[in-house]
């Protein structure tokens, strides 16, 4: 059974699996759910029996549906586990998902669909709002990574010579960062870290602007 990726081309979560499935070799097949203001077929009746929590990304595996993005890396990890995912090294691994989950549990939710209709509905945001707020928890958490970073010693992906979990979350991060128009020069190190890992042909295939659903500007 191929693997079917519920999707959506400018989700950075979905991004993140993307990433990870052409990491590992794995063919999958693409089902975008447009999560788009307006659209929101996440909500629709089919998608909420695939995934109750009504979000992307969601993989349909011959055991079932995986959510959460970071738990369906951590499946293809152990189901499929060249190269993997984190360094061998306990000490580097725990470093690695400490990076990782800077992003994915405390930048991204609170940039996310949700959070910014809220702020919108409930507390009068306007555009200029939202978008400062969501620069705002982007930069705290990139400030963080920066300086930790800075106590390391240079290599070609974040946790040395191979892609690992921190870069597979740290792209798509910086994808949203160039959108919101944050000034990434003030994280030179993160920033060169994102520019070599996106000309990663893996990287390459799993980027927004090379997914079928892909609006072009
Ligand atoms: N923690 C989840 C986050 C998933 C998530 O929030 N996805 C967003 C797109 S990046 C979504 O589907 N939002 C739709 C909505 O909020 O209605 C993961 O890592 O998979």
């Amino acid at each position: 059974m191929t693997l079917k990726l519920y999707d959506y081309w400018r989700s950075s979560a979905a991004y993140r699996v993307r990433i990870g499935l052409n990491l590992k070799g794995v063919a999958y097949e693409a089902a975008p759910i447009n999560i788009a203001p307006g659209k929101d077929e996440q909500r629709s009746d089919a998608y909420r029996a695939a995934n109750p929590q009504m979000r992307v990304p969601a993989l349909e595996t011959p055991r079932g549906v995986l959510t959460q993005s970071l738990a369906i890396l951590d499946w293809l990890d152990a189901t499929y586990p060249e190269p993997p995912f984190l360094p061998s090294d306990p000490w580097e691994a725990a470093q690695t998902r400490a990076f990782a989950l800077t992003i994915a549990n405390d930048i991204h939710p609170l940039n996310n669909l949700a959070p910014l209709g809220y702020l919108r509905a409930n507390f009068g945001a306007d555009e200029a709002a939202i978008e400062d707020w969501y620069r705002h928890w982007i930069r705290i958490g990139f400030e963080a990574l920066e300086t930790q970073l800075a106590a390391r010693a240079p290599t070609p992906y974040t946790f040395g010579h191979e892609p690992t979990l921190a870069d597979i979350c740290l792209v798509p991060q910086c994808a949203n960062a160039r959108r919101f128009k944050l000034d990434l020069s003030a994280f030179p190190r993160l920033a060169a870290l994102d520019a070599s890992a996106r000309a990663h042909p893996a990287f390459v295939k799993a980027a927004p602007e090379n997914q079928k659903d892909a609006v072009k500007a």
